[in-house]
């Protein structure tokens, strides 16, 4: 992959419209680097290098004797801002037309255009943020619920940095006895025996994992989860998604096999974003197009975080329904007794929740069996440090592999050399998350997914 911020050239200045695009009351157009207040200066009506940092300035963008507009001027002297550099900020009519001039004539006057995440990767470069905490910068724009901003506040704040540094600071201890282990294999771990290496690994390894853990609740609060409604046809799946969104999403009938396709809705229960899934009705049919939705009925399943399996009380359960609650899943499977305002003389299966989709009962209950089932020990408090980037889990799970590795290795007497090598990873591998060991091309990829202009 081409390195997006290649090359780099410390204090490059470099410019871009930091507001998103279209109209708006102002616009800000962001300068920094070294030559940030010359090159603002040459397009401005005062004298900026002049100014104090942190102050604000009326004046005007010209261009030769061209007015381009009025606008405010914010100067921020290094190191004292977000990148870390000098930089200006111009708070410029909100147009899109008269913003991409006034960028122009900026750029006209010796800046670069910025690419994506350029001053986040400047901030990173300059030591003003660490990776875990640059990347945190982008959750805390895309947060869509209070969790998640949250998260992504304290994951900017350094929290889960805090917590990967005092990983790194409790292996390191033991690289160094492994590595002087190495250089002495005759002399074996003599400054420290075999068992309380193994111990203190073990101890850490086991941090790492409930950290690891997280990445479940992570999940949920940044991206939302899949919730598939399954059944058998004329159950009321249909008619308990719309009931569920408050509107006629879907096309509910008397016939059975009316929904064929998949059908989606966005849902928010208690501050948390579902996908909702509506399926066709299970059942066996010689019909091509409702076997094909049948057979996305099985595979949206398999895929769902959680299951609304919806039975019909005033029919009772079915063999379809028999087969159903068999295979789906229990950890993450609720099941529905729906048209309990029917007269029924079926007996509701165990855990069965009561519902009428029809009148809108029990959904307040159903609510709360959601809110209850997916999370394994509730929600994140506000001091938990949360996983939520896959980056990191991908990252913190091998580290935990190679700890493994290390203390199978201790156990079965491996040599010095390999047991040490493992050790390595583990460390190489904590610090890719907070950028204290990262390639080139991870960095790339990471950036590249910011906007211009953060
Ligand atoms: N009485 C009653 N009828 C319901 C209820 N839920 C759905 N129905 C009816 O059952 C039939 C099938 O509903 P639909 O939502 O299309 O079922 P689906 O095939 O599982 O999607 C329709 O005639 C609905 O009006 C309910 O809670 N009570
Ligand atoms: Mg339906």
């Amino acid at each position: 992959m081409h390195f997006v911020h290649r090359p780099y050239q410390k204090g490059e200045t470099i410019a871009a419209v930091a507001t998103p695009p279209g109209e708006g009351g102002v616009a800000i157009i962001r300068i920094s680097g070294d030559l940030a207040l010359e090159v603002a200066e040459k397009v401005y009506s005062g004298k900026i290098r002049s100014y104090q940092s942190h102050t604000v300035h009326f004046g005007k963008i010209m261009k030769a004797s061209e007015l381009i507009d009025e606008v405010l001027l914010i100067v921020m002297k290094n190191p004292r801002s977000y990148t870390g550099e000098d930089t200006v900020e111009i708070h410029c009519h909100g147009g899109s037309l008269i913003t991409k001039r006034v960028l122009q004539t900026i750029l006209e006057a010796g800046a670069r255009a910025a690419l994506p995440g350029e001053f986040t990767f400047k901030a990173y470069m300059n030591g003003k943020l660490d990776l875990a905490q640059a990347e945190a910068v982008q959750g805390l724009i895309a947060a869509k619920n209070d969790l998640a901003l949250h998260a992504a506040e304290s994951q900017l704040n350094g929290a889960l940095s805090k917590k990967i540094e005092n990983f790194q600071k409790e292996l390191v201890d033991i690289a160094a006895i492994l590595e002087a282990w190495v250089d002495f294999p005759e002399e074996g771990l003599e400054f420290a025996s075999f068992e309380e290496v193994i111990a203190s690994l073990d101890s850490t390894r086991k941090k790492m994992e409930s950290l690891s853990q997280t990445f479940h609740e992570g999940k949920i609060v940044h991206e939302g989860l899949t919730m598939c409604l399954s059944g058998a046809p004329n159950v009321g799946k249909s008619s308990l998604m719309n009931a569920l969104l408050g509107k006629d999403r879907a096309i509910v009938t008397a016939i059975p096999g009316t929904t064929r396709d998949l059908l989606e809705a966005d849902l928010r229960i208690g501050g948390l974003h579902f996908r909702l899934v509506d399926t066709a009705g299970i059942r066996t049919t010689d019909e091509i197009v409702e076997q094909e939705g049948i057979r996305r009925s099985h595979q949206a399943l398999l895929d769902a975080d959680l299951i609304l399996l919806v039975l019909d009380a005033s029919r009772g359960v079915q063999m379809t329904d028999q087969e159903l609650l068999k295979s789906a899943p229990a950890h993450k499977t609720i099941v529905i007794w729906n048209k309990v305002d029917l007269p029924t003389e079926h007996p509701k299966p165990a855990n069965g929740l009561e519902v009428s989709a029809k009148q809108g009962l029990g959904l307040e209950l159903l609510r709360q069996a959601i809110d209850r089932k997916i999370w394994r020990s509730g929600p994140p408090s506000k001091e938990e440090v949360v996983i939520t980037n896959q980056r990191h889990h991908q990252a913190l799970n091998q580290a935990i592999a190679s700890i493994q590795l290390v203390i199978d290795g201790l156990k079965n007497r491996v040599s010095a050399e390999f047991v040490a090598a493992d050790m390595r990873r583990a460390l190489l591998e904590l610090g890719t998350i907070i950028g204290t060991d990262i390639s080139e091309d991870i960095l790339s990829a990471i950036f590249s997914k910011f906007c211009v202009g953060k």
